[in-house]
């Protein structure tokens, strides 16, 4: 059976997902799309010669009855009336992050899903597709450095864009960590609390970069994370769990040494296409083998989607209050526990 997928949004990571899709994943294909820039939903379908139908807008996309599920690759602000309508229609969705820019928002799409009465939605949380993230879980699962008691961790990017502001520190990079950290170590957060340390000459006028974010669980774990997206030299992602018998690192991403003018070194990637491509590969190929096989999507659900949106919305208060400030999460439903 080939999945026949219909792409909202055909940007950045809309395209990227396309060419995966199209030329290396089994099981898929790239039936419809839609932008709210015309010219770029055009452009999508020539660059990699599609077979598609081009729609005016999310809703028109979703009606087609040849579309068996959805990608939604918009602006976050987007994602939440796009999946309502995937599910409205009983349409199986893989969603960027965030699921919603709301928790109030992705608490509308649980609700949606469960009255649905099973599992359509996926998350794009790729992390949890990554080899060296997998690696860092199954030291924590098996115990080898045994109880972790504190994570620190690095976010950085080489630059951004103009429109990228100081809560996207949180929503649209931190949202990484949130994460895949509570997936990491099996646990929620109980309290965040954001610092803003001396701010980089590179920042816009308007975004204040890097940050300091200190997240505690429930069960005491204190992590310390640094959102640094002007750092200029690369794109560095970096984990380390101190546990009570041992520490734990996430792999560096690997490249070829050199040694050349009395220098010894390797490189380090300037793009998140890169860093995480093995990730992205296997979180779409799962999304497509888990319906094939169970009729229901694997992966990171619209309850992790909304988990994130109410820690990210406590970590943007505290932006703005400087103190410590309580997560507050809704009981887990049924419907997804496992
Ligand atoms: P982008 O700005 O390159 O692309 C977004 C596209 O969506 C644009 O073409 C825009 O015209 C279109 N769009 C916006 N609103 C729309 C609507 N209502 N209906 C249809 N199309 C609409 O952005 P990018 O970088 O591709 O990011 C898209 C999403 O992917 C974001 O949610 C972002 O957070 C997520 N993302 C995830 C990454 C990951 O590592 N998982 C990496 C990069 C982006
Ligand atoms: P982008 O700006 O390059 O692309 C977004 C596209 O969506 C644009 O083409 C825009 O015209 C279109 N769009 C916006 N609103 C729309 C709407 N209502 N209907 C249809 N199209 C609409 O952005 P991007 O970098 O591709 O990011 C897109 C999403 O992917 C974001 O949610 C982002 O957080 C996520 N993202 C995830 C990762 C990751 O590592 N998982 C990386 C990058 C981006
Ligand atoms: C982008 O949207 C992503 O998701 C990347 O993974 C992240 O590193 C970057 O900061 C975001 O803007």
């Amino acid at each position: 059976m080939t999945l026949k997928i219909g792409v909202i949004g055909t940007g950045a990571i809309g395209r990227e997902h396309i060419k995966r899709i199209t030329n290396n994943l089994s099981g898929g294909k790239i039936v419809a799309v839609t932008d709210v820039n015309q010219e770029s939903a055009k452009s999508a379908v020539e660059q990699f010669s599609l077979d598609a139908a081009i729609y005016p807008d999310d809703k028109a996309l979703v009606a087609d009855a040849n579309v068996d599920a959805v990608l939604v690759t918009s602006w976050g602000p987007a994602h939440e009336q796009s999946v309502l309508a995937a599910i409205e229609a009983g349409k199986y969705v893989f969603c960027e992050k965030p699921l919603a820019t709301t928790a109030e928002g992705c608490m509308r799409i649980v609700e949606a899903e469960m009255k649905h009465g099973k599992r359509l939605v996926q998350v794009g949380f790729m992390r949890r597709y990554d080899s060296g993230y997998v690696q860092l879980k199954e030291a924590i699962d098996s115990n080898y450095i045994g109880e972790p008691l504190m994570i620190r961790c690095v976010h950085r990017n080489p630059e951004v864009g103009d429109n990228y502001t100081t809560d996207m520190e949180i929503n649209d990079t931190l949202v990484h960590e949130i994460d895949v950290l509570h997936w990491l170590i099996n646990d929620d957060y109980k309290f965040v609390q954001v610092a803003f340390p001396k701010k980089t000459k590179r920042a816009a006028a308007h975004l204040q970069d890097p940050q300091l974010i200190t997240l505690e669980t429930n069960s005491g774990i204190i992590i310390t994370a640094e959102v640094f997206v002007n750092c200029k030299y690369g794109y560095d992602i970096q984990c380390e769990v101190i546990g009570e018998e041992g520490v734990a690192y996430l792999p560096e991403f690997s490249g070829i040494a050199t040694r050349k003018e009395a220098k010894f070194g390797t490189s380090i990637l300037m793009d998140w296409k890169q860093r995480f491509i093995a990730a992205y590969d296997k979180e779409l190929q799962d999304f497509m083998d888990s319906i094939k096989n169970t009729g229901e999507p694997n992966g990171p659900t619209s309850w992790d989607g909304y988990i994130a949106a109410v820690t990210a919305d406590a970590c943007v208060k505290s932006q703005q209050t400087g103190e410590k400030e309580l997560v507050v999460l809704a009981d887990k439903p049924d419907f997804y526990k496992n």
